[in-house]
């Protein structure tokens, strides 16, 4: 309803700029009409009225500048209505985490256990599963599964530009073995350009949760900011060179927090293997809207 709301508004500022564009034209084709009276008094003489105005430049130039205030405004007005949100959902996280269990679990609502081993990104265009039976219009998910091994990294530059957010998956169970690889491809994303300036939305998902020995949400989240902290230090006092991030990090003289990142950066609980996956299906509906 909001979003309606914007468009009406945006249209009818754009509907003003183009009234006061056209406005201005009649007003100095007019003025024009006066300063030059043999015109004047052939109009008012007539019959040869359309001769004359082929025959004048002036009157010509003023009738394309009108033709080109009007194609704008129509372009305009046509894009307002074409521009489409995006339905894109990344899947990031390292290898293991649990990318493709929880794919298939938000596609078909099963994990699949045991026939998914794959390098290429898993990607589809889908309702999920969860929704299926409901009625009434629901946008597809279009959800990429990127593989975690750093060299296919890469693709995330590929997929994150068109992204309305990113579910980043951490493996609960095997977390402080992994926790400084995965604070380094968090701190990845978090810098890139794409992220930044357009503050895509970020999920991290404990996974694996189903587990008693899985360390809990708030922990990861501290080890996660602590290891970042580091890398942001060790990051600054490299040469200028070396540094790939695009964007920095937090604030400066403060410790890390994700709170202080210009995108929304929140977390998770979930088990792809039991399909408790309710959070990552609330977060992927928060931002792909119909
Ligand atoms: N216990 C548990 N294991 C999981 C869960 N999700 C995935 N796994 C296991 O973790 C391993 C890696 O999963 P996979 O989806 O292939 O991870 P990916 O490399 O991130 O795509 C597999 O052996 C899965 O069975 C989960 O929620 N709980
Ligand atoms: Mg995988």
């Amino acid at each position: 309803m909001d979003d309606i709301e914007q468009y009406k508004a945006k249209l009818i500022e754009v509907l003003k700029q183009g009234k006061g564009a056209m406005q201005d034209v009649v007003v100095q084709a007019k003025q024009k009409l006066n300063e030059m009276p043999d015109l004047r008094q052939s109009l008012k003489e007539i019959p040869d009225v359309k001769q004359k105005i082929k025959e004048s430049p002036e009157i010509q130039l003023y009738i394309a500048a009108a033709v080109v205030v009007l194609t704008i405004f129509f372009s305009l007005i046509l894009r307002l209505f074409k521009r489409k949100k995006s339905n894109t959902i990344v899947l990031a996280g390292l290898t293991g985490s649990g990318k493709t269990v929880l794919f298939y679990q938000l596609r078909d609502g099963s994990s699949h256990q045991g026939t998914v081993t794959s390098m290429d990104p898993n990607e589809g265009t889908f309702v999920l599963h969860s929704e299926a039976a409901k009625k009434g219009k629901i946008k597809p998910v279009h959800l990429v599964d990127v593989p975690g091994h750093s060299r296919l990294r890469p693709k995330l530059d590929e997929y994150m530009p068109q992204a309305a957010g990113v579910v980043f998956v951490v493996d609960s169970l095997e977390f402080l073995p992994n926790c400084r690889a995965a604070a380094e491809y968090l701190y990845d994303i978090l810098t890139k350009a794409s992220v930044v300036k357009k503050r895509i939305p970020l999920l991290i998902v404990c996974n694996k949760t189903e587990k008693v020995t899985a360390h809990s949400k708030d922990f990861i989240r501290k080890q996660l900011e602590k290891e970042i902290e580091k890398l942001r230090t060790s990051r600054t006092v490299m040469s200028d060179a070396d540094i790939t991030s695009e964007f920095t990090l937090g604030e400066s003289g403060q410790p890390f927090a994700f709170s202080q990142c210009h995108n929304k950066v929140t977390l998770a609980e979930a088990s792809g293997l039991t399909g408790d996956i309710s959070q990552v299906q609330e977060f992927i509906r928060e931002y792909v809207k119909p």
